[in-house]
């Protein structure tokens, strides 16, 4: 008996050329000559300090100097324990530089799960806050591991080495490595569709195909333009800032504005201060946006794109916000850690905009099949009928760190990843997700981290 035709659904925006040859950092700062004496880093602190393209790029190729200098290879593992800040971008590019991985985690994680994420991915040096090196000292088992250098950010506890080695290394010192397009560069973790945290290795591949479906071609999906200032206040040690906020606006030359932690005030003063034009939310913040009656206080006229992930957004809570924020589109991007992260966006970001109906996580990103799947049968459904979501393309993780089994079920023979998410595409190629059959716990937008 023949097997039925797979029913494939496609972007409603045709297929671009992506050059997923290069190292991520090259591709990242492919337009440097173009962008290097614009903003790309804005810190908030007491002095809100700049950098440049040019000073990120120095600094990043610096940072791969001073680890090269430490003793990291391509081919290690570094932890990034931090808020966001600077030093952050610095770290992650220099890795990429490398040839190196790295794995991010969330710093309000508790020691043992901090340790499990530092063994698993074999990690040998952490960069950190201060504040953070008792959850990393606190184990037995790191105290033994003589190979791990902790460098902090701020002033080093006894011990631990100042990002200054790091940044007062000579950029001309980094070594010669031969990059291969699928090789890992970062490594978060989640849980995917089955149990306990895993690392997903995401390979200078994987993220250049996901940056140039939202950013690239000549109608980009998610229009950045080299004078918008992007809102980076999702953490960057989750797929979704990192990517969609910090990447996507390397690569198309926007400023992106740092903020270690969620403030209201502190945020819409920010806002008002930067005149920031794109803000990358989860619903819990357009809940506050929507209703905290301090927004009433602040001038945040310049916002035009809202972009809401991570977690459902509700059309009555899209509604209110854009009662508040009339001149801004909001609307959804939805994605998966594993699936590099973007499946979908909002098809009202896009250069030559075109409406996207309440409700709907946007249309398929471009260079990428969906199906939709029947939860029984395995068969794939038509329009408008509700299955799992599935997903292949470039994009998609090349699979879990050192856990076959696990990859093997999330990815099948056919390259299809399944998302665990249950939803439909419409007659207009819009993406909406109704429910979810795998157990992924998630708080404000975020995975919590199952107790092991
Ligand atoms: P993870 N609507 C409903 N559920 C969503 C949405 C959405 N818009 N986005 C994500 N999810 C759920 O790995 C869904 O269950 O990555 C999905 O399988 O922490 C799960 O969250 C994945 O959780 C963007 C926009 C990244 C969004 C993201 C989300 C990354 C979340 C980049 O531009």
């Amino acid at each position: 008996e023949p097997s039925p035709e797979t029913i494939i659904f496609r972007s409603r925006f045709p297929d671009i050329p992506i050059n997923s040859s290069l190292p991520l950092h090259a591709y990242c700062f492919e337009k440097l000559v173009e962008f290097a004496d614009k903003p790309c880093l804005i810190g908030c602190g007491r002095t809100d300090p700049v950098y440049t393209f040019a000073e990120t790029h120095l600094l990043s190729r610096r940072a791969a100097a001073g680890l090269a200098s430490l003793g990291v290879k391509q081919g290690d593992v570094i932890l990034l324990l931090l808020q966001n800040c600077p030093e952050f971008a610095f770290a992650f590019i220099s890795v990429s530089f490398l040839g190196a991985t790295a794995t991010t985690a969330n710093p309000f994680c508790t020691p043992a799960e901090i340790h499990k994420q530092f063994k698993s991915s074999g990690a040998k040096l952490v960069i950190t806050q201060s504040a953070y090196v008792h959850k990393l000292r606190g184990s037995e088992d790191f105290r033994s591991r003589l190979t791990a250098v902790i460098i902090t950010v701020d002033d080093p506890p006894a011990g631990c080495l100042p990002f200054s080695v790091l940044a007062a290394a000579d950029e001309t010192m980094i070594p010669e490595v031969s990059i291969n397009a699928d090789d890992t560069v970062a490594l978060p973790f989640s849980s995917g569709t089955t149990g306990l945290p895993k690392g997903v290795e995401l390979t200078h591949r994987n993220l250049i195909t996901s940056i140039a479906q939202q950013v690239d071609g000549e109608n980009p999906n998610l229009h950045l333009r080299s004078r918008d200032v992007v809102l980076c206040l999702l953490p960057l040690f989750h797929i979704y800032s990192l990517n969609s906020v910090l990447l996507c606006s390397m690569r198309a030359g926007a400023a992106v504005l740092l903020m270690p932690k969620f403030e209201m005030g502190t945020m819409l003063g920010l806002i008002e201060r930067h005149r920031v034009t794109v803000a990358p939310v989860v619903p819990p913040l357009v809940l506050a946006l929507a209703k905290n009656p301090l927004v009433e206080n602040y001038d945040l006229s310049s916002i035009r794109i809202v972009i809401s992930g991570a977690a459902p957004l509700g059309k009555e809570l899209e509604a209110a916000l854009s009662g508040r924020l009339p001149h801004a589109i909001i609307g959804q991007g939805y994605g998966m850690t594993e699936a590099g992260p973007v499946l979908s966006m909002c098809p009202a970001f896009a250069k030559r905009p075109v409406a996207a109906k309440s409700g709907s996580c946007g249309t398929i990103v471009r260079n990428a099949d969906v199906k939709v799947i029947d939860l029984e049968t395995g068969l794939s459904l038509c329009r408008n009928k509700c299955g799992e979501i599935c997903i292949r393309g470039h994009q998609v993780m090349k699979g879990y760190l050192n856990d076959p089994d696990a990859t093997s079920a999330t990815i099948d023979v056919e390259g299809w990843l399944h998302t665990g998410d249950i939803g439909y595409v419409d007659d207009d190629d819009e993406v909406f997700i109704v429910d979810r059959v795998k157990e992924l716990i998630k708080f404000k937008g975020f995975q919590v981290m199952p107790l092991y």
